[in-house]
C-alpha cells in the first residue's frame, strides 16, 4: 500500500506505519493576527508540534462589523475556528486545545489525570477571563462611541484583571512543564501589553519573569501579534 495516500481518519488502523510515513490532509484555522485566543490556539499547534498541519487564514471579526465566512462556520461569528478535512467545525479555542491534544503522541498538554488536570485547566479559565475582561475594557475605552461608554463597567473589568493578576502571582505554577494554562496566560497577558491595557509586571516579579521567559519559545515567537481592531 501507498502510504502517502493514507489520510489521518485512518491512522489507528494502521499501527503499524510509524507516523512519518502517514501523510496528513491539512487543517484550517480561522485566525486573527491580534486576537489572543486565536493565538492560544495556534501557540498550542507549534507546543504539540502540529503546526505545519495547520493552514492559517486571516479574518478580521467584531460583534458589530459580520464577517460572513466565520458565521458560515461558527455561529457566534468569532475566531478562533478549526476547519477539519471531512469533519465538523471545532470552536472555540478551549475546544481546538482539547481536540489538538488528540492528535499527537508526545506528552498532554492538557495533563489527563489528577490535579495537574485541574491546576492546567483553571489557569486557563482565568486567562480565557483575562482575555475576556480586556476585551470589556477596551470596549469602555476605545472602541464605543465615545457618548456610550460606562466608566463603572470599565472600572468594574479592570478590577477583575487586578484580582487575575494577584491571582496569577500567586497561583501560577511556573515550574511545571508546560500545558494548556500557561500558553493561555502567556498569549492573554503578552495581548494585554500590545493593547496597552492595565499594567500587570509592577509588584508581580514572578509572574513577569515567567513571561519573558515563556515568550522566548519558539512558539511565541512564530506567532507575534499585529494589526488593529476592525469595527
Ligand atoms: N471564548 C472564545 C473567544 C473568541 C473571541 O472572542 N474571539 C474574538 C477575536 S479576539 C472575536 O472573534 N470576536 C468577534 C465578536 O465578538 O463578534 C475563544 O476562546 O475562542
Amino acid at each position: 500500500m501507498d502510504s502517502s495516500t493514507l489520510t489521518w481518519p485512518h491512522r489507528n488502523t494502521m499501527p503499524f506505519l510509524p507516523s512519518s510515513l502517514i501523510s496528513f490532509p491539512t487543517m484550517k484555522l480561522l485566525y486573527q493576527t491580534h486576537s489572543p485566543y486565536a493565538r492560544k490556539a495556534l501557540v498550542f499547534a507549534h507546543e504539540a508540534g502540529l503546526a505545519s498541519r495547520i493552514e492559517v487564514m486571516h479574518h478580521e471579526t467584531s460583534p458589530t462589523k459580520r464577517n460572513e465566512q466565520v458565521f458560515a462556520e461558527n455561529p457566534l461569528g468569532k475566531v478562533p475556528v478549526l476547519l477539519r478535512p471531512g469533519l465538523s467545525p471545532i470552536f472555540d479555542s478551549d475546544v481546538i486545545c482539547a481536540y489538538l491534544d488528540t492528535l499527537h503522541d508526545g506528552r498532554k498538554l492538557i495533563p489527563v489525570n489528577g490535579e495537574a488536570r485541574w491546576q492546567a485547566l483553571r489557569v486557563q479559565a482565568v486567562a480565557q477571563g483575562l482575555a475576556d475582561a480586556g476585551i470589556a475594557v477596551r470596549w469602555e475605552t476605545v472602541r464605543r462611541p465615545e457618548a456610550l461608554r460606562h466608566s463603572l463597567l470599565r472600572d468594574g473589568y479592570i478590577e477583575k484583571m487586578t484580582a487575575s493578576y494577584d491571582w496569577l502571582e500567586r497561583e501560577l505554577d511556573v515550574d511545571d512543564a508546560v500545558h494548556v494554562g500557561h500558553i493561555a496566560v502567556a498569549t492573554a497577558l503578552s495581548w494585554i501589553e500590545f493593547r496597552e491595557l492595565p499594567d500587570f509586571r509592577e509588584k508581580r516579579p514572578r509572574l513577569s519573569a515567567w513571561l519573558d521567559e515563556f515568550q522566548g519559545r519558539p512558539s511565541m515567537c512564530a506567532t507575534p501579534l499585529s494589526g488593529e481592531t476592525q469595527d
